[in-house]
């Protein structure tokens, strides 16, 4: 006696219940999962530009505006970054060690080196100012 999904959720409609049964369907068809896993894979190897690191990374400023510390990001106000070519903006970084944001506050100014891979900003180093 499995009740369905469908029917576990309150719908004002009957029809509307129905197209969600459809849909949740057809999201969990084996060859639509098969289909997204193969999909992901053929991007995955496309990623990972050859290190571009600059040998002389630049130091940039900023100010700590909002820590994620137990998902290893934080939101930056920072100043021009000139190895990323990027304007003074507020942004979120991430840091692939977590435990490095543990010093910080929000409002703490920093300066930082910050690296660009696959989509993403990593912090590569963080100093606390005075
Ligand atoms: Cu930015």
């Amino acid at each position: 006696m499995n009740p369905t999904p469908c029917r576990l959720i309150p719908m004002p409609s009957h029809l509307l219940g129905a197209a969600l049964c459809i849909l949740a369907l057809a999201t969990t068809h084996p060859d639509a999962a098969a289909q997204a896993a193969g999909g992901s894979h053929a991007g995955h190897g496309a990623a990972t530009p050859a290190a571009a690191a600059p040998a002389s990374a630049e130091w940039a400023e900023a100010e700590v505006r909002r820590l994620d510390a137990a998902n290893g990001r934080v939101t930056l106000r920072h100043g021009p970054i000139r190895s990323l070519d990027m304007p003074p903006m507020t942004m979120v970084f991430q840091v692939r060690d977590p435990a490095r944001l543990a010093a910080l506050r929000n409002g703490d100014r920093i300066r930082f080196q910050a690296v660009a891979e696959d989509g993403k900003y990593f912090l590569t180093q963080i100093e606390k100012q005075p």
